[in-house]
């Protein structure tokens, strides 16, 4: 049995709504946020040691980190319905950007937000600096997308799951405006049906 460990407004959401569009079966525990600190609760730490969302249990195994979740899951449970194969053109492709979400998109948007103060706290003095890479960052991915409705290619897969992510966030920022591929990507992201029931379960 699939378990997923959900802490509200936060990267599990990415696992719910994967899960929904392979079709697959999973228990959901739910964990809130500390008012005070918006941190993840201690109890968090006995499912693992970091306490960080998202983590899932299959079986008697745990997994940490998004990209190795959606991929495990992907590549397990998918029938290569949204896991590129070795064999498959957009197999390279697929990798890259499933990969490229937290190793460069996630830590970009996140340090904006933290230096620009979003998240509390004053602005830093980098903040201009780090806004100005996260812009060039969306720039670059409005120049992808123009090329194709997806991130690996003509199909949507779990890299659009990883990618998704943190380009609902920038779009809720306003850091779309202008970006009008991008947008449009967000668009088809919180229209499928999978994406919309994740959000209802995340947040119920
Ligand atoms: N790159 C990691 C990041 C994990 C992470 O920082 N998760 C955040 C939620 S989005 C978290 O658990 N924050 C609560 C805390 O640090 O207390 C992943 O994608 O799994």
């Amino acid at each position: 049995m699939l378990t997923i460990y959900h802490l509200a407004n936060s990267r599990s959401e990415r696992m719910i709504w994967l899960a929904l569009e392979l079709g697959l079966g999973y228990e959901l525990v739910r964990f809130e946020r500390d008012p005070a600190t918006r941190r993840a609760p201690e109890e968090m730490k006995e499912i693992h040691p970091l306490g960080k969302s998202p983590v899932i249990r299959d079986g008697d195994m745990t997994l940490i980190e998004s990209g190795a979740i959606v991929e495990y899951l992907a590549t397990k449970y998918g029938a290569g319905t949204l896991a590129p194969q070795p064999e498959d053109d957009d197999y390279a492709r697929y990798l890259q950007w499933l990969h490229y979400a937290e190793g460069s998109a996630m830590f970009q948007l996140i340090l904006d937000m933290f230096m620009s103060g979003e998240l509390g706290g004053d602005a830093h003095e980098m903040s201009p600096r780090i806004r100005e890479g996260w812009l060039q960052t969306l720039d670059h991915l409005d120049g992808e997308l123009a090329t194709r409705p997806w991130f690996a290619g003509d199909r949507f897969t779990a890299a659009d799951v990883m990618m998704g992510y943190p380009l609902v966030i920038a779009n809720g920022r306003g850091q779309l405006e202008g970006r009008e591929f991008v947008k449009a990507y967000v668009k088809r992201i919180v229209e499928r049906p999978a994406y919309i029931e994740a959000q209802r379960i995340a947040c119920g």
